[in-house]
């Protein structure tokens, strides 16, 4: 099901028509100056990515074809092999670079640890033996249900050191979450925490853990972080404590040599139906082009930037620009375990100073939660160390691009909104820093080597005006699948418009050819730039007892983009009061996570539905919204609607 992009949004970005091109200063030592490279690409866009592998990474082996191209099913660098830990780690090691900084670690109640690159070989090394001992080999798959601690990235690279894929569950996520997503993908360990930092509070892993685990059959063992040091409990023979185990074993794991299209990893992230899907990454193409994008994207200078992406790695921004792209490219990071706001909303700005970061990469969201606390926070300290601003997850308005770009980057920092999916493995659209003038609220053009187009309803391209995001040819990041579900691959992605990827967003292109990315065309919220499928909350609602029916709208909102709201119908007998309201909100964060909470619950005694039976979301949305209601006339019974709106009104 598909709606159109929003009017208004359309309006408000027609109107923005300021351009930035690239600040002298910046221009002068960037990578990257000259459009060219966009026709060098174009020109031979499979050899362009080639060379792009060639130059980036470190193969045990060559390819023997660049592309196979079995639509919808690729693979790129065919025949090539390689180690991902061996890119991240060894080869900077083996090049002299063992003392840089890998990652500037800040737990949220100010500990610190800097990890060197020879460090984190050493940890990674253990623990992919820790891995093995536990029956961990090729192929197998490991869950990791964790907080933003070192440990974090040590166990995805030690999996890929042993041809093993990981499946990161975001700490934010539920335990029935938690299980699904460990008996979808039939993961054999589970490695989590105590607990991990957030808000000042210790926010509890392992008994949530227990809880999925109590349910999966496929794990055998457990391994726990003792981060917060709560009392856990530990089941005899399944539970490992982590540093009990990194004692045991010895410091050196040979890697294993991975075919090109061998699975690096699973991701599950939200769809139109209830059930998540497991995207799939592979070795070889996912790698080059996260390595490429962050070097050029972010005019990366690895012996001297300070490089913070503020994501959390459950989702896919941390994978690919928190682990994978930094650490291929020998980046020092900052990592960081807890909220902006902890204990005070210039949490981000002192880490800022004190690390010296030269480039930062967050969300919209965050910038709008920062501009309502006020300039003055970031004011109280020296950010003269940034140079580039980069901006990720979700449209981003032309108000909250400004702001960033004059209280954050001083006037003089280039800002980089870049469009790209979990589905895309890497950045898609975005500016180039040194190259590209940039304009508030829009994410420029696809990068050299890519190719997209706005379609219409009919997939002819649009030229100027709006329509839907596509991507004409494949790129080596791309997803290869969805786990165990081929025909829901083809069909999400490949049916829409047969003869290109369907990304689900609206988009318009200005008369300069500038792409303006609008938000979701689908049933996909994006709340704080995670994703959330209204499907997704609509069962986690009808499953409690006293639900009857549900229909969830994301509804914009100033701040986190959009929130969630719930239109509920209650079986007879039960009293729709804000207590109630309250259990449906805890029912929700019971079996999705607290993120996927909704804001508002409005109850009602019946929902608007077409005649053939469908409910009418884009009108919910229009209630949610508080906004005019057009033509209603499909409806089956037009005095829902009213009866609707008095209710919206009357609900805080
Ligand atoms: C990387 C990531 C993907 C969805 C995507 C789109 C939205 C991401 C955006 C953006 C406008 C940007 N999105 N970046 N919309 N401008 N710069 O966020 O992946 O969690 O899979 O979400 O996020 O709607 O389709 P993911």
């Amino acid at each position: 099901m598909t709606h159109d992009p929003s009017d208004a949004a359309i309006e408000a970005l027609y109107l923005e028509s300021r351009t930035f091109p690239p600040p002298a200063e910046f221009k002068a030592q960037a990578l990257v100056t000259q459009a060219a490279v966009y026709d060098e690409a174009e020109a031979d866009w499979q050899g362009y990515w080639a060379r792009q592998a060639a130059d980036l990474l470190d193969w045990d082996e060559e390819w023997h074809t660049i592309l196979e191209w079995d639509r919808p099913f690729a693979k790129w660098f065919v025949g090539g092999r390689l180690n991902v830990s061996v890119n991240c780690l060894d080869r900077h090691v083996a090049a002299g670079l063992g003392d840089r900084v890998a990652y500037h670690w800040e737990g949220e109640p100010g500990d610190t640890r800097t990890i060197t690159y020879a460090e984190l070989l050493d940890e990674v090394q253990r623990f992919a033996n820790v891995l093995s001992g536990l029956g961990v080999g090729r192929g197998d798959r490991v869950a990791i249900y964790m907080p933003m601690i070192p440990e974090l990235p040590v166990a995805m690279l030690a999996c890929t050191r042993i041809g093993a894929a990981h499946s990161v569950v975001f700490g934010g996520f539920s335990s029935d979450a938690l299980r699904d997503r460990i008996n979808d993908a039939e993961a054999k360990v589970l490695v989590t925490a105590d607990g991990g930092w957030r808000k000042g509070r210790a926010n509890l892993l392992k008994p949530a853990a227990d809880v999925a685990v109590a349910d999966t059959p496929s794990i055998t063992d457990v391994v726990v972080v003792r981060r917060v040091g709560e009392p856990v409990e530990m089941r005899e023979g399944r539970d490992h404590w982590w540093h009990e185990e990194m004692g045991k074993v010895a410091a050196t794991c040979e890697p294993v040599s991975m075919g090109a299209e061998d699975l690096l990893y699973l991701l599950y992230t939200s769809g139109t139906t209830a059930k998540p899907k497991g995207i799939m990454h592979t070795t070889g193409g996912y790698l080059t082009q996260v390595a490429h994008t962050h070097k050029y994207v972010f005019d990366l200078k690895a012996d001297r930037d300070v490089y913070w992406c503020a994501a959390d790695i459950g989702w896919v921004t941390g994978h690919s620009y928190i682990v994978y792209g930094p650490l291929a490219n020998g980046a020092t990071s900052v990592l960081y375990e807890g909220a902006p706001d902890h204990p005070d909303k210039d949490r981000w700005w002192s880490i800022v100073e004190r690390y010296g970061v030269t480039i930062l990469y967050c969300a919209p969201t965050a910038i709008r939660a920062c501009m309502k606390w006020g300039a003055e926070w970031p004011q109280r300290h020296d950010l003269s160390s940034l140079r580039l601003l980069g901006s990720v997850g979700e449209p981003i308005n032309p108000e909250a691009w400004m702001w960033y770009h004059t209280h954050i980057g001083g006037g003089r920092c280039p800002v980089v909104d870049t469009w790209w999916q979990t589905e895309t493995g890497a950045i898609m659209i975005s500016p180039l820093p040194g190259a590209t003038t940039t304009k508030p609220g829009s994410a420029t053009f696809p990068l050299p080597g890519i190719a997209a187009e706005v379609v219409d309803e009919q997939g002819r391209p649009v030229g100027e005006g709006g329509g839907y995001l596509t991507l004409t040819r494949p790129w080596p990041s791309m997803l290869r699948g969805i786990w165990g579900d081929p025909e829901r691959y083809e069909q999400t992605y490949w049916s829409r418009f047969p003869d290109r990827y369907f990304a689900g967003d609206g988009a318009k292109l200005d008369a300069d050819g500038y792409l303006w990315l609008l938000g979701r065309v689908d049933d996909v919220m994006n709340v704080s730039g995670h994703r959330v499928s209204t499907t997704e909350v609509e069962s986690a609602l009808v499953d409690h007892p006293t639900v009857a029916e549900a229909a969830v709208v994301g509804a914009r909102d100033e701040t986190t983009g959009q929130a969630i709201v719930a239109f509920v119908t209650l079986r007879g007998g039960v009293t729709a009061d804000a207590e109630h309201g309250e259990a449906l909100r805890a029912h929700v964060a019971d079996k999705i996570g607290r993120f996927g909470r909704p804001k508002t619950v409005i109850f009602t005694d019946d929902l608007p539905k077409t005649r053939s039976g469908k409910i009418m979301r884009r009108l919910l949305r229009d209630v949610a919204e508080g906004r005019d209601l057009g033509d209603t006339t499909t409806l089956a019974d037009p005095a829902v609607v009213d009866e609707i709106r008095r209710r919206a009104v009357a609900t805080p």
